[in-house]
């Protein structure tokens, strides 16, 4: 099949939010659904573990290794480059992503840490755009509520508060913000209304940005 004759490309969508806010059991749902309605869809997170890079991150994220604020900014970044030209091919062809985490994760827990935002968003830059970019937005104490945090470095009370308050910063108009705290069933439903809304306008034609 020659694929310069389809006229239609696969949408990437990023949902962001604090840790323990239901990305996770949200991305799945997400991505079963629009499986079973005949969509080519895939599911992908950041940090990818599975790289060398990922598994560097993974260690630290562990407390297992310790590395420098910038240094481990500079790896997560590295994590999303070394997925970035498969993620434009599987977009041209036609997958649509739903993606567990991105830039702005990089963003907002660095910054949390007192990085310089303008520094923290440099390496982010030639990325590809996201098309829509989701926050499932509940208070750090709500999230700390459910059933506890794990044991990765960042799974904290005080710095997840912090988080919030950088994700605030960069949130804009164009994300959608649903409220993490309905059922799940409620917030599944919303996420599907607004990517199927993002998915037919990639569909028609947007083009890919970065
Ligand atoms: P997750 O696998 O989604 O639970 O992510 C692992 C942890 O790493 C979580 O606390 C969020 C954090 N994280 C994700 N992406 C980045 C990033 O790019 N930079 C930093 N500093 N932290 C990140
Ligand atoms: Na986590
Ligand atoms: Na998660």
């Amino acid at each position: 099949e020659n694929k310069e004759s389809r006229s239609s490309r696969g949408a990437l969508i990023v949902l962001e939010g604090l840790d323990r806010c239901g990305k996770t059991t949200q991305s799945g749902r997400l991505y079963k659904y629009l499986e079973e309605q005949g969509h080519s869809v895939e599911s992908w997170r950041f940090p990818d573990r599975n790289t060398g890079v990922g598994q560097m991150i993974s260690s630290y994220l562990a407390n297992k290794s310790q590395l420098d604020d910038h240094a481990i900014h500079l790896l997560f970044s590295a994590n999303r480059w070394e997925k970035r030209s498969l993620m434009e091919e599987k977009l041209k062809s036609g997958t649509t992503l739903i993606v567990d985490r991105y830039s702005y994760s990089g963003v907002a827990f660095s910054s949390a840490k007192g990085l310089d935002i303008g520094w923290c968003t440099a390496p982010e830059i030639g990325l590809l755009a996201p098309d829509l970019v989701v926050y499932l937005d509940i208070s750090h104490e709500k999230a700390a509520e459910r059933g506890g945090y794990g044991d990765e470095r960042y799974e904290q009370l005080e710095f997840q508060k912090k988080v919030a308050g950088s994700y605030l910063a960069l949130r804009d108009s164009s994300w959608k913000v649903i409220d993490a705290t309905l059922s799940i069933e409620d917030i599944e439903k919303k996420l599907r209304e607004v990517v199927l809304d993002c998915m037919m306008t990639c569909h028609k034609g947007k083009p890919l940005s970065q």
